[in-house]
């Protein structure tokens, strides 16, 4: 049998975390149009008959302005430094530039076998997609290439399998009927904070921090009360809108979604606070769980 560890790594919008639900076939990270979703390690666990497979889909690595961002990439760098194998996921519509030859280097320099996952190729011509991979593979001797469209595909049989081979031998690292390592609160909290990102613009998104605050479970319901934390109070404002009108839509969008992660009904209950420059403190990034908060612990 073999087991190992993969990195989901590259820039942010790439689509890490699309292709890590794509490949469990399970919603585990959340995933959004904004650069800079995910802001910790999110580990998948793909269990068959011959492999089990640990995913692990890091933060898309940046240049950081903030203490979170100079955390979140030195997250990335340090799960790529503990795994088997290396998918350094690219958007191939977007040309290559100057963040893509970073990451490159990046992932040189960790000496792993690496794929190169080339992503979004719904949104490309075939000509241009064998004109990336042919570019690509002049700037570095990739373990494999795979043109993939992380939100289209129905199946990653080809790349699993592919996967399986650069795994050493070995037993389960989990329990085999284990799909998702991770805290559920951070779970719940990231549901909300996709909710925030799809609701709001410009600077909000990145300024917005979702904390579980308590879960109260019964045997029909959960009780949920979780905290939105902005940077500032123009911000609260817009967070909850006119006569409350934005928090109750992202209320509403993340119970749903909760009510099928937990299967029950689910009470949320939001709240909205100014937490001063929280990304520019550790206490604060550690106590909302991104940039390597776990890995502390
Ligand atoms: N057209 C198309 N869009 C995609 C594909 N994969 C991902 N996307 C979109 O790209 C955006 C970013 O996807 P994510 O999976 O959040 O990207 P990420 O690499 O995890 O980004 P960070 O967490 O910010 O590093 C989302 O709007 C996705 O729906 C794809 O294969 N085709
Ligand atoms: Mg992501």
């Amino acid at each position: 049998m073999k087991s190992g560890f993969v990195a989901l790594a590259g820039r942010p919008n790439a689509g890490k975390s699309t292709l890590l639900n794509g490949l469990l076939k399970e919603k585990v990270a959340i995933v959004s149009p904004k650069p800079q979703t995910t802001r910790s390690e999110i580990r998948g666990i793909l269990t068959s008959e011959n492999s089990q497979i640990v995913f692990t889909d890091t933060p898309g690595i940046h240049k950081a302005q903030y203490r979170l961002g100079a955390r979140m990439n030195k997250e990335a760098a340090d799960v790529m430094m503990g795994v088997d194998l290396i998918y350094l996921v690219v958007d191939g519509s977007v040309p290559f530039g100057e963040g893509d030859k970073y990451v490159l280097n990046m992932v040189k320099n960790t000496g792993l076998p690496v794929f190169l996952i080339l992503n979004k190729v719904d949104k490309m011509s075939r000509e241009k997609i064998i004109a990336n991979l042919q570019s690509w593979s002049s700037r570095f001797e990739f373990a494999e290439y795979f043109p993939i469209s992380a939100l289209k595909d129905k199946t990653f049989k080809d790349l699993i399998k592919a996967t399986e081979k650069y795994l050493p031998e070995g037993e389960y690292l989990y329990p085999p009927e284990m799909t998702v390592d991770g805290s559920e609160n951070f779970r719940i909290a990231e549901v909300i904070r996709e909710k925030v990102l799809l609701c709001t613009e410009e600077e909000i998104p990145h300024a917005t921090a979702v904390l579980v605050e308590s879960k109260k479970f019964t045997k029909k319901s959960c009780y949920i009360q979780a905290m939105i934390l902005v940077e500032k109070k123009s911000q609260k404002v817009i967070m909850i809108g006119k006569q409350g009108a934005m928090l109750k839509k992202i209320g509403s969008m993340a119970r749903e979604e909760l009510e099928g992660l937990l299967g029950k009904k689910v009470y949320l209950e939001l709240f909205v606070r100014v937490e001063d420059e929280w990304r520019s403190r550790d206490a604060r990034i550690s106590e909302y769980g991104y940039g390597g908060a776990f890995r502390d612990e």
